[in-house]
């Protein structure tokens, strides 16, 4: 088995769209280990987009990531990793594969509602920097 993070952005909860979401995570088979509301710092969001931190958008994913809280999942599954960058779908909805959550939800490409680890090394960086070892990652 294995763990992947993702996130419902502030989207997501403002849209209440959380229990479609969830509900498409469960029937792809994903459990869910951990999770918590949270409305990010600053510096929370600031370092967990670090990689991101020269590129241009990356002040405004900042000020979005911050808008209002998130919740954070620790899920749990086959080749989980992978299999949830699918079931997501691209970072811009538009040119998401159809049935994708991104595609049949999201509204741009920073209001995509959800953020998935995309490797081995990032998920284990991120499920740490939000569940630290407590939880296992
Ligand atoms: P993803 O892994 O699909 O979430 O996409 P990236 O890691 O490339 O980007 C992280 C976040 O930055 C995206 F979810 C949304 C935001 N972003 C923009 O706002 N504009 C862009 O052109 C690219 C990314």
């Amino acid at each position: 088995m294995e763990r992947t993070l993702g996130i419902l952005k502030p989207d997501c909860l403002r849209r209440r769209l959380m229990g479609k979401v969830i509900n498409r995570l469960e029937d792809e088979g994903f459990a869910f280990v951990n999770g918590m509301i949270k409305h990010l710092t600053q510096k929370e969001a600031e370092g967990f987009y670090y990689v991101h931190k020269d590129r241009s958008f990356f002040d405004d994913l900042v000020e979005f990531m911050t808008s209002g809280p998130v919740f954070i999942m620790l899920l749990e599954r086959e080749n989980a990793i992978a299999k949830l960058r699918e079931v997501i779908g691209a970072t811009d909805p538009a040119q998401a594969a159809p049935g994708t959550i991104r595609r049949e939800w999201a509204e741009s490409k920073q209001n995509n509602l959800i953020h998935a680890s995309d490797s081995l090394e990032n998920a284990k960086f991120e499920i740490k920097y939000f569940f630290s070892n407590k939880s296992g990652s």
